[in-house]
């Protein structure tokens, strides 16, 4: 996939378990075909006061803010996972383009396998999480990026537009070797005694299985709106959540909140099940699935 050869289509979702290098290298022995970092930023930050995460019906809302070691000081921990032979996808953020071109050179010289560029961050000011809510913007960040970046360049879109395709398109005519679908979407909880918002930022990212209609339909539009090979994120618990990613055009798929009451094993428990419909199906690879679902 976008020049990559993995041992399975499964991935951890960015921000889950990617902080540091051993929960990481343990998300590869559970199975994962592949592994991604929390988004890294060009400055260490410490992300928003607590409550920054909270279970609701059907997933989990979160507003981390961002907090990370930055990317020089993740550099180390990239090499550590490539020395034990670790797949690597590094997520990063900016502020600005600049910034964003800046962190891209970084991680592309710390030897990671591709570099996913988070443009859609639902938890911080405008300018930081959510460039990728703007087409301009999603193809000036993409090709800055592209400029610097060895290996390739995962786009991971915002469900929270009006018109996904439209930036996957935009992503695309900035050079984009994959698009990444979706990032978390929206919401707020409420405490009733409290009479307020329960996360110190109001607002957060839903995540779990209450998304995986939203972002499948992402993934349907994205996959007939661009030629590029999308990643499936969004509510993926088991195996055939997965395969129907796979059927709706994703090449792959991240799996983050499942991990919670999964384990670390989900990653091979979902790559075998993949593994064993394929076969049960007739089928000769992930590739001869990707889309099916489009041609009914
Ligand atoms: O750290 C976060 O608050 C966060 C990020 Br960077 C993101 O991309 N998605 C999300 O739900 N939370």
């Amino acid at each position: 996939m976008a020049g990559l050869r993995l041992r399975n289509p499964t991935m951890n979702a960015a921000g889950v378990l990617g902080i540091s290098m051993p929960l990481l290298k343990r998300v590869y022995e559970g199975g994962a075909g592949a592994v991604v970092t929390k988004s890294l930023g060009p400055v260490p930050r410490n992300g928003h006061l607590n409550p920054t995460l909270i279970s609701v019906e059907g997933g989990v809302l979160n507003a981390m803010g961002l907090p990370n070691p930055g990317a020089d000081y993740y550099v180390e921990a990239i090499r550590a996972l490539k020395r034990e032979g670790v797949p690597v996808v590094a997520s990063f953020f900016g502020a600005s383009i600049e910034e964003f071109r800046e962190v891209a050179g970084v991680l592309s010289d710390s030897g990671a396998d591709a570099l996913e560029v988070n443009v859609s961050c639902p938890n911080v000011e405008e300018e930081m999480g959510m460039l990728g809510a703007d087409c301009l913007n999603t193809e000036k960040v993409t090709a800055a990026v592209k400029e610097v970046s060895k290996p390739p360049v995962f786009v991971k879109l915002s469900p929270n537009v009006t018109d996904i395709a439209e930036i996957a398109r935009a992503a695309e005519r900035g050079g984009a070797d994959a698009i990444t679908a979706v990032n978390t979407l929206k919401g707020i909880a409420v405490d009733v005694d409290f009479r307020r918002p329960i996360l110190t930022n109001v607002t957060g990212g839903l995540s779990g299985p209450a998304i995986k209609p939203v972002a499948l339909r992402c993934v349907w539009e994205v996959s007939k709106a661009v030629d590029l090979p999308v990643i499936g994120c969004g509510g993926i618990s088991d195996w055939r959540d997965a395969v129907e990613y796979l059927l709706c055009g994703a090449s792959a798929v991240e799996v983050g909140t499942a991990v919670m009451d999964g384990g670390y094993d989900i990653y091979g428990k979902i790559a075998e099940g993949i593994r064993g419909y394929l076969e049960a199906n007739g089928f000769k690879g992930v590739q001869e699935v990707v889309g099916l679902a489009h041609e009914a």
